[in-house]
C-alpha cells in the first residue's frame, strides 16, 4: 500500500549543503512520486555544543516500502555519505535521516520507533515540516501549527 513519509535529513560535517541534495537524488529511488522538500535551515546543534551547526530539511516520499525496508535503504544511503556510527549520541555526523511519520500509523519497535521521539520538541524539525505541510496532523490528532506554537524559534534560521 502506498503511504505518504515524511524523512528528517540532518548534516554537521563536510559539505553539508552537498551531501542533502544528494540524499535528497537518493531519496528520489524510493519514491514513486516526485519527492516534496523542504528549504535547508541552518541551525544550532542539540547535544554536544562544540560541534558545527546543522542543516537539516525534510522531505515527503509517497513510497510502497514497509517500515522496516525504508530503514534500511535510508541506512544504507547514510553508510554511502561516510556516515560512522561511533556511538556518541546526538554527536557529529555527515548524514543522518530519520523517519518522522509513516501514514498515520505509530510503530513501536527495538528499530524504529515512529513517530520520531522527541520531534515534537525540535524546531529543526517542525518547522521545515510546516514548510512543505502546513495542514499537518499527528497521528494522535494534534495540529503541526499548534505543537510549532509551542516552540521557540531561537537559533534556527531558512536560507535561501
Ligand atoms: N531508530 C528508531 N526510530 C527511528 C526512526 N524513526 N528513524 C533507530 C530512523 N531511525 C530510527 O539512530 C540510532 C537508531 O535509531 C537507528 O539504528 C534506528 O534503528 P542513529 O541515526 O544511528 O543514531 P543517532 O541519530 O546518533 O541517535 P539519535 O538518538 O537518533 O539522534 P537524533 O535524535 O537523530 O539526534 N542538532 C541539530 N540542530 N540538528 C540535528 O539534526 N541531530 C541530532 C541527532 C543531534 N543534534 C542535532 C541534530
Ligand atoms: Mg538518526
Amino acid at each position: 500500500m502506498n503511504e505518504t513519509v515524511f524523512i528528517g535529513l540532518g548534516s554537521n560535517l563536510g559539505n553539508s549543503a552537498n551531501t542533502l541534495t544528494q540524499a535528497l537524488n537518493a531519496l528520489s529511488t524510493l519514491a514513486l512520486t516526485p519527492v516534496v522538500a523542504s528549504s535547508f535551515y541552518l541551525s544550532r546543534p542539540l547535544g554536544p555544543a562544540d560541534q558545527n551547526d546543522y542543516l537539516n530539511a525534510v522531505a515527503r516520499i509517497t513510497t510502497d516500502q514497509p517500515p522496516l525496508t525504508l530503514l534500511d535503504h535510508l541506512q544504507a544511503i547514510e553508510n554511502q555519505y561516510g556516515r560512522e556510527r561511533k556511538g556518541e549520541r546526538w554527536g557529529p555526523r555527515t548524514l543522518d535521516l530519520d523517519i518522522l511519520l509513516y501514514g498515520d500509523k505509530a510503530i513501536d519497535l527495538p528499530r524504529l520507533k515512529v513517530p520520531h521521539y522527541h520531534m515534537m520538541q525540535r524546531n529543526f524539525v517542525l518547522l521545515p515540516l510546516y514548510e512543505i505541510a502546513p495542514d499537518l496532523h499527528f497521528p494522535d490528532g494534534q495540529s503541526l501549527s499548534d505543537a510549532l506554537q509551542q516552540l521557540s524559534l531561537d537559533g534556527i534560521k531558512k536560507l535561501t
